[in-house]
């Protein structure tokens, strides 16, 4: 089995930041929030943050903040769940979040919360399981889970649940990986784990795990994905099923899909590389205890150290 180039890894995502013009830069214009906390996460898990400028990097999130609290995908962009919470994880990650109206965030997101306990993911009221996931983890790390209907929120988020065992984006959608992580770590960060039957969903989550190559897929009959190496093993995590995959097949497939030359990681073998799937890659690694990583929280996608010290220090 190859190693992990972890020098080639950080080199590759101080590049991308570094050559705006880049094909990789000008795709992700608009959700350079969300790659941002992609980026930044993977460096931490590599022990390779302080590379980092934190006061431009704060600087810049502040930016990106609307007069509605919410925050955009980059500077004057307008305000959605799905940038705010990426804000707040890069803030948590240099241990700023007290740069921030706390309030006025925390309202924003509480402001999302529907009368039936879902979460719409911004004015325009697209109402999905990722919202409420984040709108419960951003609230959670901001302390002000008491701002929304807990009880409403996980009622929502378990009338979800499918009858293999699986969460879809809404009531009576399709189960998937991506929302099954949402829905479980909203679950494990409100106390309500109870509601799951972890063996029906473990069998669910277990048999995403291709015979031939080791990878993991995000539903029945879908190709492996190095991404779900987050998705549904953090999920298997949270609810202690995790010894139901085979981890060394599943850490050669991560490994695989490396570029060893230029660094990055890719979502199959010998694909091109991003920044979105050379997180996850690492990411799963460490939840797979990967030798030379920092351990990553399963439900916040922290790194613990980063978790312990905003959630035990309350
Ligand atoms: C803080 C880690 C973190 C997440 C925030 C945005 C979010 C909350 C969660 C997204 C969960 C999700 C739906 C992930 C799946 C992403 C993905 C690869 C979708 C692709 O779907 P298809 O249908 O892919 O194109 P498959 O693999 O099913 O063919």
């Amino acid at each position: 089995m190859g190693e992990l180039a972890s020098q080639k890894h950080v080199q590759f995502i101080v590049s991308v930041e570094k050559k705006k013009d880049s094909f990789e830069s000008v795709v992700m214009e608009h959700i350079r929030m969300n790659g941002a906390y992609w980026g930044l996460t993977a460096l931490d898990l590599l022990g390779k943050l302080h590379v980092v400028d934190v006061e431009e990097v704060v600087s810049w999130v502040l930016q990106c903040q609307d007069d509605s609290g919410g925050f955009g995908g980059n500077i004057g962009h307008d305000p959605h769940v799905l940038y705010t919470l990426s804000a707040v994880q890069v803030l948590a990650l240099f241990d700023k979040l007290d740069v921030l109206d706390i309030e006025k965030v925390a309202s924003y997101v509480a402001g999302l919360q529907n009368e039936d306990g879902s979460f719409s993911g911004d004015m325009w009221g697209e109402i999905d399981t990722r919202f409420s996931y984040i709108a419960i983890s951003c609230l959670s790390l901001l302390h002000r889970l008491d701002k929304i209907n807990v009880e409403k929120a996980v009622n929502y988020i378990l009338s979800c649940k499918n009858h293999d065992g699986g969460f879809g984006c809404t009531p009576g959608a399709e189960s998937h990986a991506g929302q099954i992580f949402c829905c479980v770590g909203a679950l494990a960060i409100t106390g309500s784990l109870h509601h799951i039957d972890k063996d029906l969903l473990g069998w669910w989550l277990c048999e995403r795990q291709d015979n031939k190559t080791g990878g993991l897929n995000g539903r029945p009959e879908k190709l492996p994905d190095v991404c779900y190496s987050w998705w549904a093993l953090s999920s298997l995590i949270m609810i202690d099923r995790v010894h139901w995959i085979n981890k060394d097949k599943l850490i050669k497939f991560i490994l695989d899909c490396q570029d060893i030359e230029n660094g990055g990681i890719s979502d199959r073998p010998d694909d091109a590389v991003d920044v979105y799937h050379t997180y996850f890659g690492v990411a799963g690694l460490s939840l797979l205890e990967y030798p030379g990583l920092k351990a990553i929280d399963p439900a916040y996608a922290l790194p613990v150290d980063v978790v312990d010290r905003i959630i035990l220090d309350r």
